[in-house]
């Protein structure tokens, strides 16, 4: 393939001088392309084809046991300026950065062939898409990119007329040691290099090294926002559909709540899947929120999807999906913790490794990843929303903070105003989860769900939220939701998935001006009686137990997070730390 665009002539030739490819192969995003690469990887066994009968042209992929998620603690921001990264972020100058990778990618792909993968980021012809080129020697980031991106030859024409306005992506996946592994993001010079990892948000790079920590940094610039976010269309009976946004962590339920079923009992009630992980938002001419998904599709957790808590989610698995990382049936089929209402972990299983268990060699070990995913492509999912010509994206009247908390925070509660809403989502501590390398179940800060995303210094990031607010005359309004507080036995208390719509109802009512509240030093909770729970095992007792607000206990944590705010100074709004303050005051007596 040949492009007119010198930018992108020059950077091929010179990457490919560089990494000395046996061959190189520019994609074309054709669906024979897709089936070829594919293809080509079961010939080297790399993928494994599934049950031709029930999981037509679905393929396993197992990756190298140390790749296994985002490696957090080797991914870098490269400015020339420490602070501009600030304490959120790894920093290296980005003299260092490229010293520190460039030896590594130096011959890399001798012997492999140099894939150049054209991408957008949004369909491309909407106003707000964002192009890309990602150089890899992974046919699985091929494969991957085909599902996850509109990428090929529509997304080169429109790069074609772009001169140097489009991301580069360098990415190798090396001999995959950890020992060599890096994430290095380069925000001025809108470039990134990926070394030594195959795996999802590590080798994928329109999604969170493109979409997220750059995009972040020219949303700043530009007056929007690039946010770790769901987006979902809420119709009720009566026809009418409000869009809400989320962030969430990672493995806290974006995907799941992005596909919701509401349960028998709400006839009428649907929803519509805009976006499970990604959201670009930006404030319209009308005063509102306007929000798109920049991706083409879902690379979601697999354990914990079933027919009964996310059937959008698993019908979509069954054609046309790539599974990494899962255990396998003895007949081939894809297999998870959690994928049936009884694990039936006595028969025969592959696990995620490939090795084979039987009743008599089980073991206690997860037969798949905890972090398998599947990729499929946004058009296999019942719910999806597709996107119009010229797609201007959707208007937003509520962002969720939600967080995985077993203690302390309510069900739900409402900010009180655009400024206490972002306190709130800048409060956001959650447990971790195998999405990202290390330890499971740990309490972390991570603020607005971009701990690991945000590419640049937080304390820019809030101030920026504060003034995108002002911006905007019918902000959308903010509310934090918890599906994960426990008991003393350490179940649930909430039923969660479909039966989030119990608590999407009452924020729905709240957007539209239809039901009262009570406001407390934390927020706005429901009144008694204001969340149904007709029709669910929940008693009036949780229910009570979930929305109290422990005074003095939530004074304690805002106290460290207001330490944890100043760590941000001088660059932590004033105006954040003031409210902080007036809400632990408050809060002690309550
Ligand atoms: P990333 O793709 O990593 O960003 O994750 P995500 O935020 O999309 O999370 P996802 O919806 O995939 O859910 C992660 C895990 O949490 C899965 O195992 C789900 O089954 C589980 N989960 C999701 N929603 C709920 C809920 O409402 N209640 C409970 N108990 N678990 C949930
Ligand atoms: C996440 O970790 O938030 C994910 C998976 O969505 S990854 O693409 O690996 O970032
Ligand atoms: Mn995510």
């Amino acid at each position: 393939m040949n492009t007119p665009n010198q930018a992108l002539k020059q950077w091929i030739s010179q990457a490919q001088q560089h990494l000395s490819p046996d061959r190189v192969v520019w994609c074309d995003g054709s669906q024979a392309e897709h089936k070829a690469i594919l293809a080509g990887m079961v010939e080297s066994k790399e993928m494994i084809p599934l049950n031709k009968d029930s999981y037509p042209d679905c393929y396993l992929y197992r990756s190298h046991p140390d790749d296994v998620a985002r490696a957090e603690h080797l991914t870098y921001i490269c400015t020339p300026h420490k602070e501009d990264a600030g304490a959120n972020n790894n920093w290296l100058s980005p003299k260092e950065g490229h010293q520190r990778v460039d030896p590594l990618f130096k011959n890399c792909m001798q012997g492999r062939t140099m894939y150049v993968i054209p991408y957008s980021m949004g369909p491309c012809d909407s106003p707000y898409a964002q192009f890309g080129v990602e150089i890899t020697d992974s046919p699985y980031v091929v494969a991957n990119m085909y599902l996850m991106t509109h990428m090929g030859k529509e997304a080169l024409e429109y790069i074609d007329k772009l001169d140097t306005n489009f991301v580069r992506g360098l990415h190798s996946t090396g001999d995959l040691s950890s020992e060599r592994r890096w994430i290095m993001h380069f925000p001025d010079e809108m470039m990134i290099k990926s070394f030594g990892s195959g795996y999802g948000g590590n080798a994928l790079l329109g999604k969170k090294c493109h979409a997220l920590r750059l995009a972040s940094v020219q949303a700043k610039q530009e007056g929007w926002l690039a946010e770790h976010m769901l987006i979902v269309g809420i119709e009720n009976p009566q026809g009418e559909k409000t869009y809400i946004a989320g962030a969430f962590p990672s493995a806290c339920g974006k995907t799941n709540l992005a596909m919701l079923i509401p349960p028998n009992t709400y006839k009428g009630w649907k929803v519509w899947t805009v976006g499970d992980d990604i959201a670009w938002l930006r404030p319209g001419a009308d005063g509102r929120l306007w929000a798109i998904n920049p991706e083409a599709g879902f690379f979601g957790v697999a354990p914990g999807t079933s027919q009964q808590t996310n059937p959008h989610a698993y019908n979509m698995l069954h054609r046309n999906a790539i599974f990494t990382n899962v255990a396998m049936t003895p007949n081939k089929e894809p297999w998870w913790e959690g994928k049936e209402k009884d694990d039936n972990t006595t028969t025969s299983l592959t696990d995620w490794k490939g090795q084979t268990h039987t009743a008599s060699s089980a073991t206690t070990a997860p037969m798949a990843h905890p972090n398998a995913r599947f990729t499929v492509s946004c058009h296999n999912c019942d719910s999806f929303e597709k996107p119009g010509k010229a797609y201007q994206g959707v208007p937003i009247s509520a962002i969720l903070f939600g967080s995985r908390r077993r203690s302390l925070v309510p069900l739900v509660f409402e900010a009180k105003d655009w400024l206490h809403g972002v306190l709130t989502g800048a409060a956001m501590c959650s447990e971790t989860t195998a999405a990202a390398t290390g330890k499971v179940g740990v309490l972390r800060h991570d603020p607005m769900a971009m701990k690991p995303f945000c590419g640049y210094n937080f304390g820019d990031y809030w101030n920026h939220w504060l003034k995108v607010g002002t911006n905007l005359s019918q902000p959308p309004k903010v509310f934090h939701v918890n599906w994960f507080r426990q008991d003393s036995q350490n179940q649930y208390m909430w039923p969660g998935f479909g039966d989030n719509i119990r608590v999407l109802e009452w924020i729905l009512k709240r957007c539209h001006n239809q039901v009262d509240s009570q406001e407390t030093p934390l927020g706005v909770l429901p009144l008694k009686g204001d969340i149904n729970i007709e029709n669910t095992t929940v008693t009036g007792d949780t229910l009570n137990q979930l929305l109290t607000v422990n005074g003095p206990a939530y004074a304690d944590h805002l106290t460290e997070v207001h330490n944890f705010f100043q760590t941000f100074a001088p660059r932590n709004p004033q105006a954040l730390m003031d409210t902080c303050t007036k809400m632990i005051n408050q809060l002690k007596n309550y």
